[in-house]
């Protein structure tokens, strides 16, 4: 898989990154490339799941391999959700320097990040999720555009990683666009989730996760949408009768860093981190299929709370279709900064794909 570091590395790309190591104030003795040779240094990892969960997992991972990289004198602590706050407050701990590291989705940046709202567009990438990840390593539009987008803002996206397909929950069953009748949707902070809701007829309503399951109970929201690991972990089958399995796209993460603080670095800080980025697309796309699979599976043999799991037909996900194709132009014409530059890119990177 050719990942971001190896993308960057072939575009001949990483030179700017890397430009400031130099100046790499109490670890600048560890300048060279080919040193082994790391200063003692703590690095804080928030994500925006919990112990057990794809994100936080993912940051465990990360911990143990610098750690074993670098003989243990860079010792990585992985937060989970909740303790810095809700998933914006965890963005702007992120570009102040609260934390170095942070597992983001692009949709808590949706009132800043303008671009990065791209990931909202329903039916954009390929049905098939292996795709989907092919199409996040190697594509220039993301990679390369849309991070120069998040750089802006003090935020360096250094992998985007699929979380699985999205599935739709709800107590009245969602099969077709008649059903968001005035059904209140809950969203992520994202002026274009907004939108894509409101094309199929719902009234959609952004709120953390922290709050979901207590508002879904309460009926406060009528719904959501995630992976069917996330359904099942955080447990909101057990107040939603039904998961449709929608596909509409894909639950997208980043693994960022705070900008300044990367391009801070020695090279050999940074070369460990793309490097140990870069070798675990493949490792958090094993695990988030895994967990998907078997959480499917434990929420089918749930009996204490059943679920009914309706599958869409292709003709259903069409009608879906029809009505979120045309907010593509409305990222174009209202989103978007940069006229749709870097959707026209990756719409061309997708069929190079796909066809
Ligand atoms: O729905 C959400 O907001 C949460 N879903 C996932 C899969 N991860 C974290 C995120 O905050």
């Amino acid at each position: 898989m050719l990942t971001l570091g190896l993308f960057l590395a072939a575009c001949g790309n990483n030179e700017e990154a890397n430009s400031d190591s130099g100046d790499s104030g109490a670890d600048s003795g560890n300048g060279d490339a080919t040193s082994d040779e790391f200063d003692t240094a703590t690095w804080r990892f928030v994500t925006e799941e919990v112990q057990g969960q794809v994100q936080y997992v993912y940051a465990e991972e990360f911990a143990k391999r610098i750690s074993e990289k670098t003989d243990g004198k860079i010792t990585v602590e992985p937060y989970e959700y909740g303790g810095l706050g809700t998933e914006t407050d965890q963005v702007a701990a992120l570009q102040g320097g609260a934390v170095e590291l942070a597992v983001m989705s692009p949709g808590f940046t949706g009132n800043m990040v303008m671009e990065g709202q791209i990931f909202a567009l329903h039916f954009l990438f390929p049905d098939s999720v292996e795709k989907t990840q092919e199409i996040l390593n190697t594509s220039e539009a993301l990679n390369v555009d849309l991070v120069k987008q998040y750089e802006t803002h003090g935020i360096t996206p250094l992998a985007f990683w699929t979380e699985g397909a999205m599935a739709w929950s709800s107590n009245k069953g969602l099969r077709e666009p008649a059903d968001f009748d005035g059904f209140n949707m809950r969203i992520q902070e994202s002026p274009l989730m907004q939108e894509s809701y409101k094309a199929y007829g719902a009234s959609p309503q952004a709120l953390p996760w922290g709050e979901l399951y207590t508002a879904l109970d309460r009926g406060t929201v009528d719904g959501q949408e995630n992976p069917v690991f996330f359904i099942y972990d955080a447990a909101f089958n057990e107040v939603q009768d039904t998961v449709t399995l929608s596909n509409h796209n894909n639950y997208v993460a980043m693994t960022t860093v705070n900008t300044d603080w990367y391009n801070s670095q020695p090279e050999n800080v940074q070369n460990v981190i793309s490097e140990t980025v870069d070798e675990m697309q493949d490792w958090v796309y094993d695990e988030q299929d895994r967990q998907n699979t078997e959480y499917a599976e434990a929420m089918e043999n749930d009996t204490d709370n059943p679920t009914e799991i309706i599958e869409l037909t292709e003709e259903q996900r069409e009608e879906f279709r029809k009505l979120a194709l045309p907010i593509r132009d409305y990222y174009r014409e209202n989103i978007s900064t940069v006229d749709g530059a870097i959707l026209d890119k990756l719409e061309e990177e997708i069929s190079a794909v796909t066809e």
